[in-house]
């Protein structure tokens, strides 16, 4: 077994040596160095690490469903489930960005030898929900979830109190992400002043948004639960919100056969369980998938999107190109199409909202 990973080690040097400069060679070991110099020629390794130069595989396409630790993961190959590790070269870009494969992600497996399927490839994302990690003096993307279809952003009327603030940076970052986004409003029963909440929501609706009001403990009546189930159907989507806004208990109200553990902190739940980092796929049994991640919980807006909040902020992309400067910020430029709308299409709050948010960042 070892064996085999230092010829395979080897080959990939050969690779390296025939592709890179001999300077990028002499920090291949060291992480720290490598942080320190770490240059546009190091992320055209990266890319062209992406595919494998060997030859003779028996590679075929599939989907990872399951993450198991960081070099172990599940997936479909044409409806079948198989444990596939990551191979030698994978894990070396691994310096590069901590997780190169994550769970949505087509990949091409090699299946050349019985209870050793590697993961050579990776196919070209659709789209993805990434985090960053800071170190020394660079900043690493660590890919969350890869190629889904929505997010769906659960927020409460009620305990905890409606934050329509956070909706505003949880579709920012679907907007950055290039993914759809859906409104769900849990928890309607409880709700102080419905009308109000229903008002603010319309705002959403009118960019283009579904919005959806649902209660989902087993007392009340499943109010939207199955306009949510259409919503989902042969979907692939990701819940996120804040803690006890409802997303388990929608969850298991959409499929009571999950039955996901309620008013539950999940990660004490996975803890001594799993890695923190355990993900996996779960199929609907109306078609399409949930993805169940623990890493979504450190999705959030950071000064990595400062740059692009004024053109992704909700809305804002049916405005901006109208504003006199390119890099508007919609804060004091003359001629801000953000601005003469204010009070109008761009409701007060919102814009209070995004000021908030520029300002956090
Ligand atoms: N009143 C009311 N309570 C709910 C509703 N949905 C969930 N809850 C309760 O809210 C609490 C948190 O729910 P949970 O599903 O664990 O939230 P999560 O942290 O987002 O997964 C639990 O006590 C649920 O019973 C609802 O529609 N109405
Ligand atoms: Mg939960
Ligand atoms: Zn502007």
């Amino acid at each position: 077994m070892n064996k085999k990973r230092d010829k395979f080690v080897t080959k990939g040097r050969e690779f390296k040596l025939r592709n890179t400069q001999i300077d990028d060679l002499l920090d291949v070991y060291d992480l720290q160095a490598r942080e320190e110099t770490y240059t546009k020629t190091h992320r055209r390794t990266y890319e062209k690490g992406r595919y494998t130069q060997k030859s003779g595989l028996d590679l075929r396409e599939g989907r990872i469903v399951e993450m198991q630790t960081n070099y172990s993961y599940i997936v479909n190959i044409d409806g079948e489930l198989s444990s596939c590790t990551l191979s030698g070269r994978l894990r070396y870009l691994e310096f590069e960005s901590h997780n190169p494969v994550c769970v949505g992600d087509y990949v091409m497996v090699d299946m050349q030898e019985k209870d050793n399927y590697r993961i050579e490839e990776l196919v070209q994302r659709k789209n993805s929900l990434t985090r960053y990690i800071q170190t020394a003096n660079t900043e690493r993307e660590i890919a969350i979830v890869a190629n889904i279809d929505q997010i769906i952003i659960v927020s409460s009327t009620n305990n905890p109190i409606f934050h329509s603030g956070l909706i505003d940076r949880y579709l920012t970052l679907a907007e950055i992400s290039n993914i759809n986004a859906v409104i769900c409003v849990n928890k309607v029963d409880i709700a102080d002043d419905l009308e109000a909440i229903r008002n603010e929501c319309m705002y959403y609706e009118s960019i283009g948004y579904h919005v959806v009001f649902t209660t989902a403990n087993p007392q009340s009546d499943n109010i939207g639960i199955e306009e949510l189930k259409n919503l989902l159907k042969n979907k692939d989507s990701v819940f996120t919100g804040h803690s006890g806004t409802g997303k388990s208990s929608l969850i298991n109200a959409i499929e009571a056969d999950l039955d996901l553990k309620v008013g539950e902190i999940s990660t004490a739940h996975h803890k001594g369980q799993h890695t923190t980092s355990h993900s996996r796929m779960i199929d609907w049994s109306f078609g399409g998938h949930l993805i169940d991640t623990p890493g979504i919980k450190t999705l959030a807006l950071s000064t990595q999107h400062k740059d692009k909040l004024p053109r992704y902020f909700p809305g804002f992309h049916l405005f901006a190109d109208f504003c006199f400067f390119q890099d508007c910020s919609h804060t004091h430029e003359d001629n801000c199409a953000i601005l003469a709308r204010l009070g109008r299409e761009i409701p007060e709050e919102r814009y209070e909202s995004y000021l908030r948010i520029m300002e956090s960042l």
